[in-house]
């Protein structure tokens, strides 16, 4: 793996684990706050780790982890190493984005920015809380410039040819991200940012939340993505197998990009100002976007029986018997894959009106997304670690690290199963989410919660502690022996059919897209901004 190319990735990799590390300590005092283990001093409020937890580890530690692990897949398929501009990009994007973390983690453990990591009005913040959300975007922006940039070049190299796999995923899931982003930017630059230095008195709540959610849902397609490269491309050849078919990894890619953008509505299901026939459609296209995670768990299942045959095994399951559980590398995604079935089937429940008015708002959401990114894709990202940073570090796996590595994907999942478990449960009772320790008065309801309550803050501890062995496994890996460690990228079963020309047609994708955005937004944005009262003053938070 190219050095210089090594650097950049293992830059943003190691970024992103030090994000986990202060994000978990935050999110283990906070659920200790909720669930009345311990009062935190004066100076520190609940909201104040809250916004933390949720900044650094959502939005931080995955935005990294991704740009990285995407740039190392980049170099390693497309050519043998990033141009001297792609990578030139990658580093320009970096700095901003770390400048712009720095000054977003001060301000908010000043107390000055405690507005959660969703940060829509009407809470407002310190403006340098916004402007560093902005550099972080920026930074994400240079990030996937330059990924373009390597992508056009190769193809223009590459006249007629067919992308690699892994590039074509990396250029949808970077082309989602410019898309979505661009509704977050104009919220903090048109709205947000002259709101907050008191430019402006008021300012259109509803709004504000519609664009944050026009990128709020495709950002959690931006989290899956590069697990589903992982799922795709990575697992067949650590299980020593094929790809099942590249037409439909790439349909399945590109279904993401059409349908993940124009749902955000359905995280305002429960929300007045926005008529039921929008909600409507965009519930409509909600359940189209579930779609390509069907086709995803159908290929994996594929891939994972055609293993099976070519190497002899019987019977509806036997496939099951040839899969190498000892190999962390396997294991810690493939956990991920296993509760991606309940966690997806939790995501249908919200997506439903009548349930969603049930859950919404209640501990259940804040279950259902600690097992969508919290683990399916976190653990995933924990898998590509081990075999990542040997990649370009020029190191080995030991089977002691490996080992290690399978006790802390066990740990993840018992504590996931108590903090998440509880979480589902407590929610369909009624508990809050994003609430301090309370009993109401000691209302019976809210005594009956407090001990789902005591069950997340014990499932924070265990995975406070998975959290730990997990930054010693990274650090491990680090000094790891040296050696060679194969890039692994699996090849496309023989037996699939080719893959139709439109699938890379980015000019189609794009347009149908734009079409999809227009239509359920349109309307509903111009009505928002005409129809709503002047607005409102916000809630100053500091
Ligand atoms: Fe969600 C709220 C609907 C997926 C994350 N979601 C959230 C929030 C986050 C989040 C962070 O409609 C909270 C935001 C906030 O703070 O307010 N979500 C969905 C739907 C899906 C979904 C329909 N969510 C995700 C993913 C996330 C994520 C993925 C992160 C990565 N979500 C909602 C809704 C809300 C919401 C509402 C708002 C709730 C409210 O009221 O506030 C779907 O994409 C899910 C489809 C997935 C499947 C599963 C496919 C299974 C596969 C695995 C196969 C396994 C194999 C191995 C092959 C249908 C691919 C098996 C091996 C064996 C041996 C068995």
């Amino acid at each position: 793996f190219d050095r210089q190319d090594g650097r950049l990735v293992l830059a943003h990799i190691l970024f992103a684990f030090g994000a986990l590390l202060i994000g978990a300590i935050a999110g283990l005092l906070q659920g200790m706050v909720k669930s009345g283990s311990i009062t935190l001093p004066d100076n520190i409020g609940y909201y104040e780790l809250l916004t933390a937890h949720g900044v650094l580890m959502a939005l931080i530690f995955t935005t990294y982890f991704i740009i990285g692990f995407l740039y190392s897949g980049l170099s390693h398929t497309l050519g043998g190493s990033l141009l001297p501009l792609a990578r030139k990009l990658g580093w320009i994007g970096y700095v901003f984005m770390s400048v712009g973390t720095l000054i977003g983690v001060v301000v908010i453990l000043l107390g000055k920015a405690s507005v959660l990591y969703t940060f829509y009005a009407p809470m407002k913040a310190s403006p340098y809380f916004y402007i560093a959300l902005a550099l972080v975007v920026i930074g994400s922006w240079f990030g996937g410039f330059g990924m373009f940039y390597q992508y056009r070049q190769w193809k223009k190299n590459n006249k007629g040819k067919l992308s690699p796999l892994f590039a074509y995923m990396t250029i949808m899931t970077m082309i989602l991200w410019q898309i979505a982003t661009i509704a977050v930017a104009l919220e903090v630059v048109v709205q947000l940012i002259p709101w907050s230095f008191g430019w402006v008195e008021t300012i259109n709540v509803v709004l504000s939340r519609t664009l944050f959610w026009f990128f709020g849902h495709p950002l959690v397609y931006f989290w899956l993505l590069p697990a589903y490269i992982c799922w795709y491309v990575i697992i067949p050849k650590i299980i020593g197998g094929k790809i099942f078919s590249d037409a439909l990894a790439r349909m399945s890619f590109a279904l993401f990009l059409l349908f993940s953008i124009p749902v955000g509505f359905h995280h305002q299901l429960m929300e007045p100002g926005i008529s039921h026939f929008w909600k409507y459609l965009q519930v409509v296209l909600t359940f189209m976007v579930v779609i390509p995670s069907l086709m995803t768990a159908f290929s994996i299942f594929a891939t994972f029986e055609l293993n099976g045959r070519s190497k002899g095994t019987k019977g509806l399951f036997g496939w099951l018997k040839v899969l190498p559980w000892k190999d962390v590398r396997f294991f810690a995604p493939f956990m991920g894959m296993l509760i991606f079935i309940p966690a997806g089937a939790g995501g249908l429940v919200n997506a439903s009106n009548q349930m969603n008015a049930v859950v919404h708002n209640t501990l259940w959401v804040t279950g259902h997304f600690h097992l969508t990114v919290g683990t399916s894709v976190a653990l995933t990202f924990f898998g590509i670690t081990y075999w990542l940073i040997p990649v370009i570090t020029g190191r080995v796996l030991t089977p002691k690290m490996n080992r290690l590595g399978i006790v802390q994907t066990l740990i993840w999942c018992i504590g996931m199963f108590f903090m998440s478990g509880s979480m589902h449960g407590v929610g369909l009772l009624g508990s809050p989410r994003r609430t301090a320790y309370s009993t109401y008065d000691n209302h019976p309801d809210a005594v009956l919660w407090m001990p789902y309550h005591v069950a997340m803050a014990i499932g924070g501890a265990i995975l406070f502690v998975g959290v730990l062995l997990l930054i010693y496994n990274v650090i491990s890996l680090i000094r790891a022996p040296k050696g060679e460690t194969e890039y692994p990228i699996g090849e496309v079963s023989e037996a699939s059919e080719s893959t139709p020309r439109f699938l890379e047609n980015w000019k189609l994708w794009i347009t149908i897209t734009v079409v999809l955005i227009l239509l359920a937004y349109s309307i509903p944005i111009i009505e928002l901004i005409t129809n709503t009262t002047p607005g409102s003053p916000g809630y100053v938070t500091w």
